[in-house]
This record gives C-alpha cells, sequence and structure tokens, in this order.
C-alpha cells in the first residue's frame, strides 16, 4: 500500500488507548467517485436524540446498515440496520483488510457543511462490547477531529483527508470522549462511516 502517508503504528493518544491515523488510503479520484456514490446512494435520514426527556432532530444526516437487521441504541433513540450497499460492502472489506479487523455493521454521518458536527461522547453502548474495534473512513471536505480524556481532560485533535482511514480500539472508548468540532470554515459535506462490529447475543 504504497498510498499510506502515515506510520499507522503510531498511537495518537498518548495513553488509555489507541488511535492509529492511516491518512489516505485510496487516491483521490477513488475517494470522490466514493464521495458522490454515497451521497445519491445511501437513505439518509434526520438523527433524532432524547437527551433529558426532550426530542431533537438534527441537521445532520445519519444511516445504519448491517449484516442483519441489528437494533442499535444510541441517545436513547433506536435504529434498525439497512442492508449493506455494493459501495459499502467494498470499504468495509478494505477496512476488514487494512486493520485485520472485521465489522458487521456500519454508522454513517453526512454533515452538509461545517455548522454541523457532533459533539463530546464515546462510543461505549453496551451492543459493541468493550474494547471494541472502530474503523473510521472519511470522504468530501477535510475536518478536524479530536479526542478528550474523561479523567485528565488531555486533548489530541487530528485533520481527517478525504478517502483516510482512522482507527479506535483498545481502551479507548472507556477512557476518552470523541467530538467533530463545528467550524466556520467549511461550506461542504463531509460522510463519515464508523464500520463497528456488534456484539451478537443469541
Ligand atoms: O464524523 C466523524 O468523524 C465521527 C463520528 C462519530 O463520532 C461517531 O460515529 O461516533
Amino acid at each position: 500500500m504504497e498510498l499510506f502517508e502515515q506510520d499507522h503504528t503510531v498511537n495518537l493518544l498518548p495513553y488509555d488507548g489507541t488511535v492509529n491515523y492511516y491518512g489516505t488510503i485510496m487516491p483521490p479520484e477513488q475517494a470522490a467517485a466514493y464521495y458522490q456514490k454515497l451521497l445519491h446512494g445511501i437513505s439518509w435520514q434526520n438523527d433524532e436524540a432524547y437527551i433529558f426527556g426532550k426530542h431533537f432532530i438534527t441537521k445532520r444526516k445519519v444511516a445504519w446498515y448491517g449484516d442483519r437487521n441489528y437494533l442499535y441504541t444510541y441517545s436513547n433513540a433506536t435504529k434498525q440496520a439497512l442492508v449493506w450497499t455494493e459501495e459499502l460492502l467494498q470499504l468495509k472489506k478494505l477496512a476488514e483488510q487494512l486493520t485485520s479487523g472485521s465489522f458487521n455493521s456500519c454508522l454513517l454521518n453526512l454533515y452538509h457543511d461545517g455548522s454541523e458536527g457532533m459533539a463530546w461522547h464515546s462510543d461505549d453502548e453496551k451492543s459493541l462490547g468493550r474494547n471494541t474495534t472502530i474503523a473510521s473512513l472519511s470522504f468530501g471536505a477535510e475536518r478536524k477531529f479530536c479526542f478528550r480524556h474523561k479523567r485528565t481532560g488531555d486533548t489530541v485533535c487530528r485533520v481527517l483527508e478525504a478517502g483516510s482511514l482512522l482507527v479506535m480500539k483498545d481502551e479507548t472508548q472507556t477512557n476518552w470522549l470523541h467530538r467533530l468540532p463545528p467550524t466556520t470554515k467549511i461550506k461542504t459535506p463531509r460522510i463519515n462511516l464508523t464500520f463497528r462490529s456488534i456484539v451478537e447475543t443469541n
């Protein structure tokens, strides 16, 4: 893979977790083609959340795909996984080859511009199990992505490029929050795919 810009064995986190940034894992034309296919081929829905009993609908759009019709609950709202598209299966395979991991589902986010982001949170839902590995692929606009340690408050940020892969694993979700900060500088959309492994209970 001569396209690697980064040494993905470097851990972006100083302690209590592992985040590897692989840089771009495909040529820019291929990343642009995936961006178009995902923008038009995914069943995007406005995200909803129940926070302190209040119902919110976000401008950011989301979609949830998987091997089976898994239910996934976060912010007290539940989604049922849709059947994989051809592009998602190709990208899942690529993420699995590069990480030697295995994923059975994918949460997608579409941010229309820099005014849309995601607040501090960790992906520590029970359904993902402990020390889960999450492979995050980015397309479209470059955006800054940050981690903040839950106890010390130490913060680490990295710009995620179009066609790049970032992997969060080990104790990252237990000890660190992450967020996509809003920015006035970005006027174009970004699509993010997080390939996950839902722990099957039956
Ligand atoms: O958009 C991103 O890069 C990250 C999305 C995110 O934080 C998540 O799916 O948990």
